[in-house]
């Protein structure tokens, strides 16, 4: 065991207890986007973090999944633990194959190393272009990393702010894999969605099939809080263009939240706000995710 690594003085650690959603989830919905948090005593964070969290290991991420009616994670590394993934790939092997992983890796990651990962539920890389979160990586390195996971059918997650997806779309357009944009790519709420910042990435969804976005984290978009009326219609526009190509998480434990430490049964009422039709909920909820991260589940 190793000390317990102290927490931000600004940390807003996750809500305690978050309320019974009075939307209910279809059956087998799956949380898309979650992370773990050590604990540091067992899993230490990274020396290279860019932020010290509270713990949030896998039995609280797992208490929240039947809390809040869900049947399964997908557990995306968490830039304070770096590219040392025992955390998230403990959750993952601890869920008795009802969490799959996104894992962050070097260029020097052995195909012994991804298969062990991929045998434990990890099932894609993550890229972080998100500047106050990480160092800059080349992107030579994280070609050499797509070429590396591709043939294990592995998809890239990709996390950047609206305002540099202009320099980074012939990067994406190069990526060999499905694509998966984190929170729809970060638009400026503020700005409204006919902001070409966000025009831009509707139509780079619109003209690359294998690009597909997660619907999440209305609390860090909405610069009003909540309820979030002001970020719906970024979801909805999404939704509605891309039913096939949305995955929706909830974001617990929440990293550097600072305004509020988001209710986290809440927020899965938000999801009718922005799609209201049950078809499109089971897409999003279920059919999606099971197709990208347990295609091995579906039936027919
Ligand atoms: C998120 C968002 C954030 C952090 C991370 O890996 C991370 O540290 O993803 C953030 O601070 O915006 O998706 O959890």
């Amino acid at each position: 065991m190793n000390d317990i690594q102290k927490m931000d003085a600004d940390w807003l650690v996750f809500h305690q207890n978050p309320k019974m959603p009075d939307f209910i989830l279809p059956e087998g919905a799956v949380d898309a986007h979650c992370h773990v948090f050590g604990p540091s005593a067992e899993f230490p964070f990274a020396p290279q973090r860019k932020y010290t969290p509270c713990d949030a290991g896998k039995d609280q991420l797992f208490a929240l999944r039947d809390h809040l009616g869900f049947t399964r994670n997908v557990i995306v590394q968490a830039t304070c633990h770096g590219t040392d993934n025992r955390a998230m790939v403990d959750a993952c092997r601890a869920s008795g194959g009802m969490a799959r992983g996104i894992a962050s890796v070097g260029a020097d990651i052995s195909e012994a190393e991804i298969a062990d990962m991929n045998e434990a539920g990890v099932r894609g890389v993550r890229f972080n272009f998100v500047k106050r979160l990480v160092d800059a990586t080349p992107k030579e390195v994280f070609l050499i990393i797509a070429d590396k996971i591709k043939d294990f059918g592995w998809h890239i997650v990709v996390y950047f702010e609206a305002q540099d997806l202009e320099e980074l779309e012939p990067f994406l357009k190069q990526l060999p894999t499905t694509i998966v944009v984190d929170h729809m790519g970060r638009p400026d709420v503020a700005k409204g969605v006919d902001h070409p910042d966000f025009q831009r990435f509707v139509r780079l969804m619109t003209e690359n099939e294998s690009i597909w976005s997660k619907v999440t984290c209305p609390e860090r978009l909405s610069p009003q809080g909540p309820p979030y009326e002001d970020a719906i219609p970024f979801y909805a526009e999404i939704a509605r263009r891309f039913p096939d190509r949305i995955l929706w998480g909830t974001d617990w434990p929440h990293p550097n939240m600072k305004s509020h430490t988001p209710d986290d049964g809440a927020l899965v009422d938000y999801i009718p706000k922005f799609a209201p039709d049950p078809e499109l909920q089971q897409k999003l909820l279920v059919d999606n995710p099971m197709r990208l991260y347990w295609p091995d589940r579906l039936i027919g």
